[in-house]
């Protein structure tokens, strides 16, 4: 089970760190992201709309990797992320990092 979460940490870390050089800090920059990942404007993300921002990203990320992460994201498990399991991931993440980074 650690190793479990483990993985989830070191993938949802390694895009934390990209959204961030990409210029997406605090709610709105990751609302941004979250619209452009968003190509059909459906207000949720679909799994191949997760898996070609993750490949635009250059993540190193493998297919299992991204399923793994697509379902840390997917809280309720009804197979789309929507804004508000996009934002508790990634700021539940955000949190955890602040006093390291600062
Ligand atoms: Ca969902």
């Amino acid at each position: 089970m650690s190793e479990l979460y483990a993985r989830g940490d070191v993938l949802i870390e390694m895009l934390r760190k990209k959204l961030n050089e990409r210029g997406a800090k605090g709610v709105m920059g990751l609302m941004k992201s979250f619209r452009t990942i968003d190509k059909d404007k459906s207000g949720t993300l679909s799994p191949d709309e997760f898996k070609l921002a993750m490949k635009d990203y250059k993540l190193a990320f493998d297919d299992g990797d991204i399923e793994f992460l697509f379902k840390e994201f997917d809280q309720d498990r009804d197979s789309s992320i929507s804004q508000d399991e996009f934002l508790r991931i990634i700021r539940v993440y955000l949190d955890a990092n602040r006093s390291r980074e600062n």
